[in-house]
């Protein structure tokens, strides 16, 4: 039995959504509501210990962060892989996941934007402007890494963990109102993910 702590609002869980359909893996959903705080009370404070989501919940025991789970689930459930095969090409889709990752989503998640409102007065549209800033500026990298890349996908002509880790990045973006016609090579790619049901479907569901 899989379970996933989630929330609709967060592009860290969707990743997990997405890695779980592309590998046809059934499981049980859990939505924590963040703008509610629910995250740092009791009792998913004490299922997770960063108090962030997603969690993943397999056999008894929680994973978090969702490199290490989605990691974990291309391990365990090898088909279709999410890794290539070759050293390089491993490298390449690494080097996009942690743009994305380390560079980008933290920029942006809803604990940093709090945290400018309580420390430096900063206002929502503030705290948007930041975001939209940092999603730019790593955009820009994104899209030139992806380019040098070639092919009909993130990292080659098939999908890998890093197209994973873009869609939903591209789709948190809209909030900060960026405009994807700046990044051809994004665009590109999100246009053919968007056609594969694994993604199509991941969106979370309303209200
Ligand atoms: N690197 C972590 C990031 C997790 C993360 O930042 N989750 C956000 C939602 S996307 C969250 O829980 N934010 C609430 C908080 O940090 O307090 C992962 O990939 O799982």
């Amino acid at each position: 039995m899989i379970r996933l702590y989630q929330s609709k609002t967060s592009s860290s869980s969707w990743r997990v959504r997405i890695a779980l359909a592309l590998k046809s893996l059934p499981y049980e959903s859990v939505w924590i509501d963040l703008a509610a705080g629910e995250h740092l009370a009791e009792p998913y404070a004490r299922i997770a210990a960063t108090r962030q989501v997603p969690a993943l919940e397999t056999d008894g025991t929680i994973l978090t962060q969702s490199v290490a789970i989605i990691e974990y689930l291309d391990e365990v459930c090898v088909a279709p892989p999410l890794m290539p095969s070759g050293s390089l090409a491993r490298a390449r889709v690494r080097a996009v996941v942690e743009l994305i990752n380390a560079g980008i989503q933290p920029m942006h998640n809803i604990a940093v934007r709090r945290r400018l409102a309580a420390q430096f007065s900063a206002s929502d549209a503030d705290g948007a402007g930041w975001a939209r800033y940092w999603i730019e500026t790593r955009f820009a990298a994104l899209d030139r890494l992806i380019a040098g890349c070639a092919g009909a996908f993130a990292c080659g002509d098939e999908v890998t963990m890093a197209d994973v880790f873009l869609y939903p990045q591209v789709m948190a973006s809209r909030q900060f109102s960026v405009e994807l016609a700046a990044f051809p090579a994004i665009s590109k790619v999100m246009d053919r993910l968007a056609q594969i049901p694994a993604f199509r479907g991941s969106h979370p569901p309303e209200g």
